[in-house]
Order: structure tokens, then sequence, then C-alpha cells
């Protein structure tokens, strides 16, 4: 292969409409805010999504700033190297601290250019050997629990494999209740993404008897310790999401008892080169692993399908249909659900699907062109 030497990039602002809106335990989404970056070398495009929200809620992080920080340092540094494998990228970026969202933009923008310069699927450069990805829903907080009921019998008739909804103080056990009354043993489980307390223990308990698959994220979102004391106390397994920022939180959870199943994703981590580690990790450890999503658009859904072909993506994770955010997405074909709730691998260069480029523009808010200097 001959060497790649990026000669332009774009790093775009988009906005779409949600086709309905999103809320979790820190608010209601009624738009999709997100960043596109795209790689050019020699006529070839690699594309990144950044999964950073409309505020500091979920992460510190946001689009505004991941935006800064893109094109203040990442961008700039990427353009005077001229190329960085995306294996050791995370690596290079060490000396910027935090801002994991901006970087694993660069770095997904880097596996897929470096896939298709090879003209192989990313998930076969990323080790992947799953085929067909199970999936499941991530189902936010509604009106009223009537809607709730609606929108998961929805799903399960499109044949998802994993019901997620979300939870907060007031909206728990009595959901939590309605939903196994109306559909008993399917596979559920829930989301807190950090609205609880220790001192909520008494809830968790209660809970025990819905069952539930897991627990996703119940206390503080940079905790290890308190999580542990809670695992210790209920018999539902936890899931870290928030908590999880690289391999070594995953190690300190799993050695202190924090955790039983781990979230993985890749903007959370800082790449897909992490998010492997911490896979690999987990899996020598016995841990199942899922993909979790942020309502990304067709870029980095796409890779988010990539890394699920990790063989200890073993339980259906939060990767579904475009159809269930937007109506038009930002790549072709849309992201498709068969009957059986699975994702069919593309076998095509990359990422697998092409960037709607006239959609794309349409959808553009903002738009800065980098090119290396002297050029
Ligand atoms: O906690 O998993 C989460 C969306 C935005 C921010 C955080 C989370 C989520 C989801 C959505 O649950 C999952 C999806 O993309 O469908
Ligand atoms: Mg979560």
């Amino acid at each position: 292969m001959a060497a790649i030497r990026i000669d332009r990039v774009i790093l775009r602002s988009i906005r779409l409409p949600l086709l309905h809106f999103f809320e979790t335990s820190f608010g209601r989404s009624y738009d999709k805010e997100a960043l596109l970056l795209e790689l050019q070398a020699d006529g070839v495009s690699g594309w990144g999504e950044c999964v950073s929200g409309e505020g500091p809620f979920y992460s510190y992080e946001d689009f505004k700033t991941s935006w800064y920080v893109l094109s203040t340092f990442l961008l700039p540094q990427l353009l005077e190297t001229g190329w960085v494998d995306p294996e050791s990228y995370a690596q290079s970026v060490e000396p910027i601290r935090g801002h994991p969202m901006a970087k694993a933009t660069v770095e997904s923008a880097l596996w897929d250019l470096k896939a298709r310069s090879e003209e192989r699927p990313l998930w076969k450069v990323l080790g992947g050997t799953r085929t067909r990805i199970p999936c499941g829903v991530s189902i936010g907080i509604q009106d009223s629990v009537q809607e709730l009921l609606e929108k998961i019998q929805i799903e399960l008739e499109r044949g998802y494999r994993k019901i997620k909804v979300k939870i907060k103080p007031g909206w728990d056990l009595d959901v939590l209740d309605a939903i196994r009354d109306r559909f008993g043993s399917i596979p559920l489980m829930a989301d807190a993404n950090s609205a609880y307390r220790l001192t909520d223990l008494e809830t968790f308990v209660a809970m025990d008897r819905f069952e539930l698959m897991m627990i996703e994220q119940p206390l503080y979102h940079d905790d290890i310790f308190e999580h542990a004391s809670l695992q210790r106390s209920i018999r539902t397994p936890i899931c870290l999401d928030e908590s999880i920022e690289h391999a070594r939180d995953a190690s300190a959870a799993l050695d202190l008892g924090s955790c039983r199943i781990i979230n993985i994703k890749m903007g959370r981590v800082g790449g897909a080169a992490e998010a492997r580690r911490i896979h690999d990790l987990c899996q020598a450890r016995g841990i199942p692993v899922w993909c979790g999503g942020m309502l990304e658009t067709g870029i980095g859904r796409a890779h988010n399908i990539a890394l699920s072909t990790l063989e200890n993506f073993s339980i259906p994770g939060d990767v579904s249909a475009s159809r269930r955010y937007f109506e038009r997405d930002t790549i072709q074909p849309a992201v498709t659900v068969d009957a059986d709730g699975c994702i069919e691998v593309s076998d095509k260069p990359g990422i697998g699907f092409e960037p709607d480029l006239e959609f794309i523009d349409f959808i553009t808010v903002k738009q800065r062109v980098f090119s290396p200097m002297g050029k």
C-alpha cells in the first residue's frame, strides 16, 4: 500500500430534526447536532462523526467544545504530521488532556480512510468476526406510561432483541412494573444516566424483582467505588457507561466488582483502538460488552456497526435502524434492521456506507476546510 498523505480536511457542523424527541434523566432533545469530519487523501475520503451533544450533560464535551478542540488543536496537528496510523492516534494526542469525543472523531475518520485505502471493510481491519449484529433499542422517557408501552410494542414487532428504557426518580418502579405486566419476560433493561445516589438503595433492591438484564449507570457519572457497594447489595447486574473512560477504568471496575457488564462507546473512550482494548480486557475476564449509542447519524452508526463485529459484543447493543431517528440519514443506504432484529454487516470498503453528500450539504450549518501549510 502506498503511503497515505492527508491533503484536505473538512469539518462540518450539522443539524437535523429527530423524528421524535429523546428524553433522558438529564433532559429532552428535539434535534440532532453533530460534527462530521472528512479526511481526504489522494482522492479517497475517510469519514468520522463527533458524538458530543447539545450541552455538557452526558459528559463535559458538547459539539461546540469539540469544534474548538478539533479546529484549534487536533486537526492542525494532524495536517502537520500528514498521517497517523489510527492504532497509535490516541497516543499521539495524549498531551491534549481529555476531549475523547473530539479525538475519537479524528481516529474514526483515520480508520475509515485506512480501510478504504486498503479496499477492505473496516470491520475486518478492526478484527471483527460477526457478520450479523443483534440489535436493541433505547427508548427515552415519554409523556405517559401508555405512550412508552406503545413504543415498546412497535419495537418488539420490528424484531428488536433488547428493550432499554430510560429511568429517573419518579419514572422507575411503576414504569417497569407496567412493562413486565404487559409484555412478560422480554429482554429488558433500564438506564439511569446517573440519576440516583446510594441513599436510593431501597429502589434498586425493589427493582431486583423485575429480573432486568442489567441496570445501566445508576450512580454518579464518574464513580466506580460506590457502584461496587451497590452491586454487592443487589442481584441485578450493573452495567457501567459514563464511568468507563478507558481500559484502566474498566480494569478498576472489574477488580472492585462495580459492574458485571460494560457498555462501550468509542466516543466516550477516545476511539475504536481504546474501545477494542476494553473489549479484549472484558473478554479475558469473562465479562460481556455491548455497543452503546449516542443517537448517531449514519456515519457514526456505521462505525458502531463495525465495532460491534468484535466477538465479545455478545449482548444486543443500542445500535438500531436509521429510521428510528431520522427521516433521511447522512449515509446511503440507511441502516436497516431485519425481521430477526439484526443488522447485516456490509462487505464494502471502509465503513461500508457512502456519505449522502447532497443531504449533508443541506443540513450543514457551518463548515471549515483545512489544508496543509503552504498549500
Ligand atoms: O446513556 O446510552 C446513553 C443517548 C444519548 C446520550 C446517552 C445515551 C443515549 C442512548 C441512546 O441511550 C442510544 C441510541 O443511540 O439509540
Ligand atoms: Mg447509558
